[in-house]
């Protein structure tokens, strides 16, 4: 009796030190933070040259998602799903450009369900594609000013190029971290954090950093971590074999910048200039979010705060003779992840398939919200508890009219007109083939994986495909 009086005693005890288990209906803080054009080019993800010591340090903390895949390419059709955890359609979610508010009116969205449960919500830069987009459903939205245009040169000959027509696609200033927009988007944040620690209510806090999108503006210092002989021109910029047209693009986003040619391949030595320059931002954005990180601990919020970091989409940066995103190839589709839930694993690889419509009610679920019929969907908080947990062996990715199933052993995309009939498709062995040099979609040997492979795609690419009342944002 003594021994069980004693037991009951130690379990009352712990549980008093520990607050409360996640699973006893505990409202954790969220910070957010969204990386523009961020592939998974990091330490954690085993990148050996880039330096990314803050967000391996989250890593080493959190879950880290091996195989974190978006939903759609592009920043805001990726951010709308995202942010309302509904599947790009047949017409929904295509282009840079979407909005949520427009083209998926009816449904909630994940800034909007914390603040209906009691949350503070708030908005630091770049979180939804248009800052406009949803505005009410943040109790604050700000972004910091850039300097004359959003492209934010802080050069002079480089901003009169952006105001006479467009500047260049990257720029080594000896400035302050703050100069720029991620600088700045980093104190705002601090500043909100010591702000909502006062309150009284748990706070879902977003910052979303600009960089590593074009062009590639960082401060020198951050340059200066890499040389040039570091990086190599793209190895494996050529098409893959047998790979249909619909499959590229002549990298325009790239080209609009100044001194870029407009037509034929980006020359080795403006790869190898803009290999750093994606790297000299990673290293910048990543020493704000470790302000942000420390700022964290040293308010006491680590143990209440769950901190999840994403980058919206893939890059390429020139695999398949392509720079940017905007293609069904993996390097566009795959993208970080990272979540760091008080009391969950800690410093894990989960390599499970998860896509970023899971965010939503990975969210909620930590936050004992409840997760809204509409989302698609599924709580990735089985994988915090264990990451190495048997999971859904596919993923689904849509850009315009190319849709991508990808499994552990495979990626495979259709292309269809808007009477939905096939125009083309492309297969790749991710066991053999991973970097996707070799399309087998006319090879015998895979006709019957690739017949699988499309029935599985149909059958899963979501109930609302054909719906006809979304709108487009452009229409
Ligand atoms: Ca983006």
């Amino acid at each position: 009796m003594k021994s069980i009086r004693l037991y009951i005693l130690i379990v009352l005890i712990v549980l008093l030190l520990s607050g409360c288990t996640p699973k006893q209906g505990k409202q954790f803080n969220v910070l957010m933070i969204a990386v523009d054009d961020l592939r998974p080019e990091l330490g954690c993800y085993g990148n050996t040259i880039v330096k990314s010591p803050n967000i391996d340090q989250l890593a080493n903390m959190g879950v880290l998602f091996e195989n974190s895949y978006c939903n759609s390419p592009v920043s805001g059709a990726s951010r709308a799903s995202l942010l309302t955890g509904s599947r790009p359609t047949k017409n929904r979610f295509i282009h840079y450009y979407t909005r949520a508010d427009i083209e998926i009116p009816e449904a909630i969205c994940l800034s909007q369900h914390f603040k209906n449960n009691g949350y503070t919500t708030v908005s630091n830069g770049k979180v939804f594609h248009h800052f406009d987009d949803r505005s009410e459903s943040w109790d604050e939205n700000w972004r910091p000013k850039t300097n004359a245009t959003w492209r934010d040169y802080h050069i002079d000959k480089n901003v009169s190029l952006e105001l006479s027509g467009g500047g260049p696609p990257f720029e080594i200033a000896d400035v302050h971290d703050t100069i720029y927009h991620d600088g700045k988007l980093a104190e705002k944040t601090i500043s909100d954090l010591k702000k909502l620690k006062a309150q009284n209510k748990p706070f879902f806090l977003a910052a979303g950093f600009v960089k590593p999108h074009l062009p590639f503006n960082a401060p020198k210092k951050y340059w200066d971590m890499y040389s040039s002989s570091d990086f190599k021109p793209t190895k494996r910029a050529f098409w893959p074999l047998n790979a249909p047209k619909e499959a590229f693009h002549n990298s325009g986003e790239l080209r609009a910048y100044h001194g870029v040619p407009e037509k034929d391949f980006i020359s080795d030595s403006t790869s190898v200039q803009l290999q750093h320059g994606y790297y000299a931002c990673i290293s910048y954005i990543d020493a704000q979010i470790g302000k942000i990180l420390e700022a964290i601990e040293d308010l006491g919020l680590a143990n209440n705060t769950i901190v999840m970091l994403w980058g919206d989409h893939g890059w390429n940066l020139g695999e398949h003779g392509l720079w940017c995103k905007h293609c069904n190839f993996n390097t566009s589709l795959k993208a970080p992840l990272i979540i760091k839930a008080p009391g969950y694993a800690e410093g894990k690889l989960s390599p499970a398939l998860t896509e970023f419509i899971d965010i939503f009610p990975t969210l909620s679920e930590l936050c004992n919200l409840g997760i809204p019929e509409s989302i698609e969907g599924k709580s990735l908080v089985p994988l915090l508890e264990n990451p190495e947990e048997e999971w859904t062996d596919y993923v689904i990715c849509k850009y315009h009219d190319g849709l991508t199933i990808k499994t552990s052993e495979y990626a495979y995309t259709e292309w269809r007109d808007y009477k939905d009939s096939l125009i083309s498709a492309m297969l790749f062995d991710h066991v053999n083939d991973i970097n996707e040099t070799n399309n087998l979609i006319n090879d015998s040997e895979f006709k019957k994986t690739r017949e699988n492979l499309s029935k599985k795609l149909h059958e899963n690419k979501g109930d609302n495909y054909y719906k006809k009342n979304a709108l487009t944002t452009n229409q």
